[in-house]
């Protein structure tokens, strides 16, 4: 029912110059000595103090969100802690296609979708859309379609969704991930085959804008704060979406971080990024501990250390944005035990992605944000 999408912030680690994730003999000695204090660090964490970090949503400069699942409404514990820290909500699977059109074209289905619009609403929370066209999805439902049973579907899509939650909404995701993952070009996919890479984006974002007059149209990116040449490629189509007429008002930043980005990456991109005036969400941020070199057997704490450091920098980052820019910061997920890093097909058991632990109580990744929000870099 879940078809996974590739893994962003992992892919993107092949593309990083060798010395970044390469190994060397002195650091293998060193690993070799780490592997039996690597379990005593497991027991010296339990038995750590509980941080002491405010409700995330009071110190943000801007709405703080995170991303929700329908089935996470009926448990009491994330309801309590995404009303303690969050004021804004992002629906991880069920606002998508996938979702929507699961029993076909004919039979959109919005059950799940609504329930969360509901909990948002009642919650006095944002809701953010995401995603209405995305390379990954769609294809199924859209397969064997004549260009102009294409073209009424597509649109059509748009229109209904867009449209139902209409005032429900603050902003869209309107278009997701149109960037290989190298960052060398625009993705080919169902969509481009039929509009043309520019164009399905010109296309989706001109029926949004009339179904939804209000809401604040955004373009969704992964890796184009931490790999260079993505980066590089996006704000190319940034400027010729702009030039081309392209009502969008936004730019999502996934944030999918992970331990070995090199110091500065992020932070200068979000300077570079900035100059378009645009507001910037910081959308999707998790940041994995896992890293691809089965030789680095660097301690749990290592880990934790590099992580806040990548995290500070993003939220300070995002923090030292002119005010008019920041948009909204998503967490994509509370608790671990949430993130789809630990869903059951990839689960290690040890990644600790989001700021909360799974009793919820605050990670050292909480503390890094905080840290970030209070020092504007
Ligand atoms: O976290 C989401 C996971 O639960 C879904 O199975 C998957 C496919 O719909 O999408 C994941 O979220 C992705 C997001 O929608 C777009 N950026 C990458 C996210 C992580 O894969």
């Amino acid at each position: 029912m879940k078809p996974e999408t590739p893994h962003p912030s992992r892919s993107a680690r092949h593309l990083l110059p060798q010395g970044e994730k390469g190994w060397s003999r002195r650091t293998i000695l060193a690993s070799s000595l780490a592997l039996p204090l690597a379990a005593c660090d497991r027991f010296a964490s339990a038995e750590a103090t509980p941080l002491d970090v405010p409700p995330l949503k009071s110190i943000a400069p801007a709405p703080f969100g995170t991303a929700i699942k329908a089935s996470h409404i009926d448990d009491p514990d994330w309801v309590a802690l995404a009303r303690a820290n969050v004021s804004q909500l992002t629906p991880e699977w069920e606002m998508k296609m996938e979702y929507i059109l699961a029993n076909g074209l004919d039979r959109p289905n919005f059950d799940r979708t609504d329930r969360i619009a509901a909990f948002a609403q009642s919650n006095g929370m944002g809701l953010h859309g995401h995603t209405l066209i995305w390379y990954s999805q769609g294809q199924e439902a859209f397969a064997g379609l004549d260009n102009a049973a294409f073209d009424r579907a597509f649109d059509g899509y748009i229109a209904t969704v867009a449209g139902r939650y209409r005032g429900k909404v603050r902003s869209w995701d309107v278009v997701n991930e149109p960037i290989l993952d190298d960052g060398s070009a625009m993705r080919d996919c169902h969509w481009s085959q039929r509009y043309g890479q520019d164009g399905y984006i010109l296309r989706a974002f001109e029926k949004a804008r009339i179904a939804d007059p209000q809401a604040v149209l955004f373009l969704n990116e992964y890796n184009q704060e931490s790999v260079p040449a993505k980066g590089a490629q996006f704000l190319k189509l940034v400027e010729r979406l702009l030039k081309a007429g392209c009502p969008l008002q936004g730019l999502g930043l996934q944030s999918h971080l992970w331990i070995d980005i090199p110091e500065g990456v992020i932070a200068a991109y979000m300077r570079e990024v900035a100059q378009f005036g645009l507001p910037i969400h910081v959308s999707e941020l998790d940041c994995t501990l896992r890293t691809d070199n089965r030789l680095d057997l660097r301690k749990q704490a290592d880990r934790i250390a590099a992580q806040g450091a990548r995290v500070t920098e993003l939220t300070s980052a995002f923090a030292a944005l002119p005010k008019a820019q920041q948009f909204a910061f998503t967490i994509w997920g509370l608790r671990d035990t949430d993130s789809w890093y630990r869903q059951a097909d990839k689960d290690d058991g040890k990644d600790k992605p989001l700021p909360f632990d799974s009793f919820g109580r605050p990670n050292p990744m909480a503390a890094a944000i905080a840290a970030g929000f209070k020092t504007p870099a």
